[in-house]
Parts: structure tokens; sequence; C-alpha cells
């Protein structure tokens, strides 16, 4: 597919999925990279900075829900990150200026991977425009079967939806108005990518398969795209730009907002703050 066809697709859609942008030596290397982190979560028995656990993870069996922000702990997730065949495209639907958001390692073993209910990225982290996306890179094929990413498509021109439950921001879609109706697998092959816009609406049921699923999450926005939740260091702050320069000028537009606060009693994923949510429809599936 021609770069004008996908940058089409993305804007009608909502999301796109690319094949081939990895060769499959590098996912080869993410894949030997991540097995050995979560033989090192045998070490943990609580969710920790670094990882995000099942529920029933042990030293013996070790199960890893996610790693947080890979870039800060192995060079080859980093690499994946900056890889330019990605950023072009990436370029292409946002800006020429691409700052990261925020990186993570979904992990869904064979069996008893687990769920993420219906949400809108954008619910988590607001900002000044919408030019904000998350590039996913399938370490192993992804399809309906071993929990592939869901998404609904056109739902990035819709409504941002309430993520709140008893008061709290549980980062699922709590709405009596919201059908899941129309929800399509994303499915890719290994070195293949996901492209999904911030406000679009995307989950995933449980791995029911015996194959696993992991997706590197790596989230952009454009330089001019300013978090509604603040800056808290300068220098931190432009130390995430990818390609191009630092602003002191955001980009305003009239983008729905809703703040995603207070939080849940404890947080550190997304999985944690969905533990809250009463209404959990993927996980049964
Ligand atoms: O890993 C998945 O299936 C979905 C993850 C997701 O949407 C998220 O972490 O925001």
């Amino acid at each position: 597919m021609s770069m004008q066809d996908l940058v089409e697709r993305y804007r009608r859609d909502g999301f796109i999925a690319v094949e081939g942008v990895y060769p499959l030596e590098q996912m080869e290397e993410l894949r030997r990279t991540t097995d050995a982190f979560v033989e090192q979560s045998r070490e943990v028995t609580e969710h920790t900075d670094m990882y995000d656990l099942e529920p029933g993870h042990t030293a013996e069996h070790p199960r890893l829900r996610r790693l947080k922000n890979p870039v800060r702990f192995h060079e080859a997730y980093d690499r994946c990150m900056r890889e330019p065949k990605m950023l072009d495209i990436v370029a292409q639907l946002i800006a020429p200026g691409i700052r990261v958001h925020s990186t993570k390692l979904n992990l869904k073993s064979g069996e008893f991977g687990s769920a993420v209910e219906w949400h809108q990225d954008i619910a988590f982290y607001p900002h000044t425009n919408e030019k904000v996306l998350a590039v996913g890179v399938a370490l192993d094929d992804m399809s309906a079967e071993n929990g592939a990413l869901m998404a609904i498509p056109g739902s990035h021109k819709g409504p941002l939806y309430d993520h709140h439950q008893n008061g709290h921001f549980v980062g699922a879609i709590n709405d009596p108005a919201f059908s899941e109706e129309g929800g399509v697998p994303l499915e890719v092959k290994a070195g293949g990518i996901t492209i999904h816009h911030a406000r679009m609406i995307h989950g995933s049921c449980p791995n029911h398969s015996d194959r696993p699923r992991r997706l590197l999450l790596l989230e952009f926005r454009a330089v001019d795209a300013w978090p509604l939740l603040g800056v808290k260091d300068w220098e931190e702050f432009n130390a995430l730009i990818v390609r191009g320069e630092p602003t002191q000028e955001p980009l305003v537009e009239p983008v729905p907002v809703r703040i995603p606060l207070p939080p849940t009693p404890t947080v550190g994923s997304i999985y944690e703050s969905q533990s809250y949510f009463t209404d959990a429809a993927l996980v049964r599936r």
C-alpha cells in the first residue's frame, strides 16, 4: 500500500496495519531480550516500576503482563523506537517533529494473557491537539485467537467517552451510549506494525490460544501537542524528541477533553486501573 493510501486509511478508520516494517531477525532479538526479562521477574512478587504482573505470578511460574517503559531497560527496544522506516510513517500521519509519550511492552502469554477493556488512549493523557498516536510492533504473529488488538473503525471521529466509575478514573469506557458493535481485530505478522489514533476506541480479549502475543507499544505525539496534565522537567521533556526541534508554542485545537482524575486507589498501569471497573466485558470473552 502506498504512503498516500496509508494516510487516507488512517484518516478514515483511525488505524492501519503495515506488514514487514522490521526484519524477522530483529523480532527474534526482541523476543530473546523479552524472555530474559520474564526470567528476571521471578525475583519479584509485586508490581514494580519495571514489571506489571499477571494474577497468579510466582517464582516457579513467572507471569509477566507488562514491561513498563522498556526502552529504559534495553537498547534493543530503544533501537526499535527509533526505526526510521516506522518513524517515516508516523511523520506522515502526525507531523515531521515527533516526541515520544511513553513505551510499554504488553505480553499475553498462551492461555492466560489478560484482556484490556475498551478505552481511548487520549482519555489517559489529554493534549492540546490530537496529533497523538500509538504504534504497536508485533513481536509475534498477532491474530484474533491470541488476543489481537481490536478496534472500532471510525471511532476516532466520535465522542470522547467517560472513563470514570464511582468517582475514579478507571481507564475503561463507562457510558450506556457506548456500543462495541463493529469491532475488528488488527491482525499482523511478526515484524509488522499497527498504528492507532489516540481517540480511536480499542481493547483486546484474553489469549485463548497456546501462542504468545507480545506487542511493543510506542506512543508518539507531535512536538506541538502539549500534555494538559503538565510538563515537569523541560530537559527531560525535550529529551523525548526523536525527530525535529523543541517548541514553546503548543498548537491548541478544539478537541474534547476530560481530565483523568482522581485516580483509583492503586494505579501503576491500565490493568490496575481497569481492575476497579465492574462492568468489564472483554475479560469475560
Ligand atoms: O495490549 C493490548 O492488547 C492493548 C493495550 C492497550 O491498549 C494499552 O495498553 O493502552
